[in-house]
C-alpha cells in the first residue's frame, strides 16, 4: 500500500513527539482518523465540545512546553474552538490546530461549512499554513510547531482539505526544526547587572516564559543571593514559593492596594519572562504605558514584543533563564543585603493579605473557608486548574503555591478553561493530584468534559463555587452603577451539581453549609479513582475575596 497524505501527517506528528491529541471528529478529516487509527503512539481523545478539546490541547502545550495538539472540523467545529485559540494567542501557548477544510475543487464555492481560516484566524493565531498539495503535507507540519513554539509561543493552524488525505504521498517525514533558544547579549547582561546593583527597591516580576527545566530553583537561588523580591504575575502563582521570605507578592490583577502602594516606590522593574498585559500593569498604569514611570527592564523572548507597548529603560530579547543564569555567573553585588529592608517590607504586606482573616456569610459559605480547606489537601506536586470569575480571586488569595506544582488557566480570562485543562492535566500527568475550580457560572460552558474525564480514566476534582449568579458581571455592574439591579442579567437557576456529576459516574458531594466544610473537603480528598464534583453553596455577597457587599 503507497503511503497516503494521512499516513505522512500521522509520521510528522509522531516525529513531533505528538503522543496525544484531542479532537471532536469530523467528517473533513476522516482520512486522518483512519490514518491515525493505525499508529498506536498516538492517543486520540474524543471530546464533547471543540472548545473543550483545544482548551485541553492549550493545557498540554503549556504542560510540556511543546505544542499542544487539536484536531476539528470545518466551519462550525473550529468555531467551537475559536475561544480556545483566543486563549492560546494571547497566553504565548504553543498549539497547532489542525483543520479540515472542503475540496479542493469548491473552494469559494460557500460549499458545506467551508471558511476561509485565513480570514477568520487572522487574529488568533500566529500562522495559517493550507496544504493544497501532498507534497507540502510533512512541512506544513514542521513549520506550524515551529512557529508555534518559537519567539511568543502561540496556536497556529494547519489547513487540511479533505479530499487530500488519500492522496499517494511518498516523500519523507520533515524532520523537526531544531528549537531556537535567544540569549542574551553580554553587554545587555551586564547592564542588567548593573542596574540591579545599583537599584535600591528593584521588583521582579516573573511570568509565562518561564519555562525551561530547574529554571524555578536558579530563580530562588538568584533571588537569594541577589536579595532580590520576586513576584509571579497573575495566574503563574508557581514560579516562586509563596511561603519564601524573598516572595514580594503576587502580581495579579487588581493588587490589593497596601501592596500597590508599597510596589510603587519601587526604583526598578525588572519584568522576567513576562509579557506584560493589561491585567499585570493595573490597566496600564503600573508601569504606565507607553513612557513607564519608573525604569523598566523587559526580558522576553522576541524583538515584536520588546518595545511593542512600553518603551523600556533596557529591552533584552532573550529565554528569561539565560538571563538568570547570566546573572548567576557574574555573582551577587556586595551589598545586595542593602534591600533586606525592602524585601521584608513588601513580604510582610503580603503575608498580611494571605492571611485568612474570612468571616462567615448568612447568605451561603464564604469560599475563602473553602479554599482555605483545601489548601490543607493540596499536594506538593497538584495540578490546579481554574476558569475565570471571582471565585478565582480565593484562590490566588490563600492557596500557598509553589514550584512543583502547576496552575493551567485561562491567563486572559476566557470562562470554559478549567474544566477541560483538569481533564488534560491528568492525562498528562497521570497520577498526580488535579484540582479544578470553576463557578456556576463556567460549571456549565465546559463542564460536560467531565464525560471525557469519565471516558479516559481521569480523575480531577472539581471545586464549584455556586453563587447562583455571574458573580463578577454583577460586582462590575454594581460598582458602574451603584444602587442599580445588578442581579437582572446575572443570576442563575442551577441544577444539583452533586446529582448531576452521578448522572455521569462521577461522584458528588454537596457541602451547603460552614459545618459541612471539613468533612466534605475531606472526603472528596480521599477519593483518587474516579471524578469528584464538590457542589458548594456560596455566598454571593462576598463578591471576592477582597470584596464584600455592604
Ligand atoms: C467565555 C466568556 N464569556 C463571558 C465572560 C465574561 N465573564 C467574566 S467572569 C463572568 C462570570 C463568571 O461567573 P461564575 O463562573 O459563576 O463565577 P463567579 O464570578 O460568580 O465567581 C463572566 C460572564 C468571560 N470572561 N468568558
Amino acid at each position: 500500500m503507497s503511503k497516503t497524505v494521512a499516513r505522512l501527517i500521522a509520521e510528522s506528528l509522531k516525529a513531533h513527539d505528538v503522543d496525544l491529541m484531542y479532537c471532536v471528529p469530523g467528517e473533513s478529516y476522516l482520512g486522518l482518523t483512519d490514518a491515525l487509527s493505525d499508529t498506536n503512539s498516538i492517543r486520540l481523545v474524543v471530546c464533547r465540545h471543540e472548545g473543550g478539546a483545544a482548551f485541553m490541547a492549550v493545557a498540554d502545550g503549556r504542560l510540556r512546553d511543546r505544542a499542544g495538539v487539536a484536531v476539528v472540523s470545518r466551519g462550525p467545529g473550529l468555531s467551537n474552538a475559536l475561544v480556545a485559540l483566543h486563549t492560546a494567542y494571547h497566553d504565548a501557548t504553543p498549539m497547532v490546530i489542525l483543520i479540515g477544510q472542503v475540496e479542493r475543487k469548491d473552494y469559494g464555492r460557500l460549499a458545506l461549512q467551508e471558511q476561509n481560516y485565513s480570514k477568520l484566524l487572522a487574529d488568533v493565531t500566529k500562522s495559517v499554513i493550507e496544504v493544497n498539495e501532498p507534497v507540502m503535507a510533512s512541512e506544513a507540519i514542521a513549520r506550524a510547531f515551529h512557529i508555534a513554539e518559537s519567539g511568543t509561543q502561540g496556536p497556529v493552524a494547519v489547513i487540511l482539505p479533505e479530499d487530500i488525505f488519500d492522496e499517494p504521498a511518498e516523500f519523507p517525514v520533515d524532520l523537526p526544526r531544531p528549537r531556537v533558544y535567544p540569549g542574551p547579549r553580554p553587554e545587555d547582561l551586564d547592564r542588567l547587572a548593573d542596574m540591579l546593583a545599583k537599584a535600591e527597591r528593584p521588583l521582579v516580576w516573573v511570568g509565562g516564559a518561564l519555562l525551561g527545566a530547574g529554571v524555578t530553583d536558579e530563580l530562588r537561588q538568584l533571588s537569594e543571593s541577589w536579595v532580590l523580591p520576586v513576584s509571579p504575575t497573575h495566574r503563574r502563582p508557581c514560579h516562586f514559593d509563596m511561603r519564601h521570605p524573598n516572595y514580594g507578592g503576587y502580581m495579579g490583577i487588581r493588587v490589593p492596594k497596601p501592596l500597590l502602594d508599597e510596589m510603587k516606590r519601587a526604583d526598578l522593574i525588572v519584568a522576567l519572562g513576562e509579557r506584560i498585559t493589561d491585567s499585570v500593569s493595573q490597566s496600564y498604569t503600573f508601569p504606565s504605558a507607553p513612557q513607564p514611570q519608573v525604569p523598566l527592564v523587559h526580558v522576553w523572548p522576541d524583538p515584536n514584543e520588546v518595545g511593542r507597548v512600553w518603551r523600556p529603560t533596557l529591552g533584552i530579547v532573550s529565554d528569561p533563564q539565560a538571563v538568570i543564569r547570566g546573572l548567576l555567573a557574574r555573582g551577587a553585588p556586595g551589598d545586595a543585603a542593602k534591600r533586606k529592608g525592602w524585601v521584608a517590607g513588601l513580604n510582610a504586606i503580603h503575608t498580611k493579605l494571605m492571611t485568612p482573616e474570612w468571616e462567615p456569610t448568612s447568605d451561603g459559605i464564604n469560599f475563602a473557608q473553602i479554599v482555605c480547606e483545601i489548601g490543607k489537601h493540596m499536594a506538593d506536586d497538584a495540578i490546579v486548574t481554574s476558569d475565570a470569575g471571582n471565585f478565582s480571586s480565593f484562590i490566588h488569595r490563600y492557596l500557598p503555591f509553589k514550584p512543583g506544582q502547576a496552575f493551567l488557566a485561562s491567563v486572559v480570562g476566557a470562562m470554559g478553561a478549567g474544566m477541560p485543562m483538569a481533564v488534560a492535566g491528568g492525562l498528562r500527568l497521570p497520577g498526580r493530584q488535579v484540582i479544578a475550580f470553576v463557578g456556576d457560572g463556567g460549571a456549565l460552558m465546559t463542564g460536560n468534559e467531565i464525560a471525557t474525564a469519565m471516558q479516559y480514566g481521569a480523575s480531577p476534582k472539581l471545586i464549584i463555587s455556586d453563587n447562583k449568579m455571574y458573580g463578577t458581571i454583577g460586582m462590575h455592574h454594581e460598582v458602574r452603577y451603584p444602587g442599580r439591579p445588578y442581579q437582572s442579567a446575572t443570576r442563575l437557576t442551577n441544577p444539583d451539581f452533586a446529582m448531576w456529576a452521578r448522572s455521569f459516574g462521577a461522584e458528588g458531594i454537596t457541602i451547603r453549609d460552614q459545618s459541612e466544610v471539613a468533612s466534605g473537603i475531606a472526603k472528596a480528598f480521599a477519593i483518587t479513582d474516579r471524578p469528584v464534583v464538590v457542589h458548594c453553596h456560596t455566598s454571593a455577597d462576598q463578591m471576592s475575596a477582597w470584596r464584600r457587599r455592604k
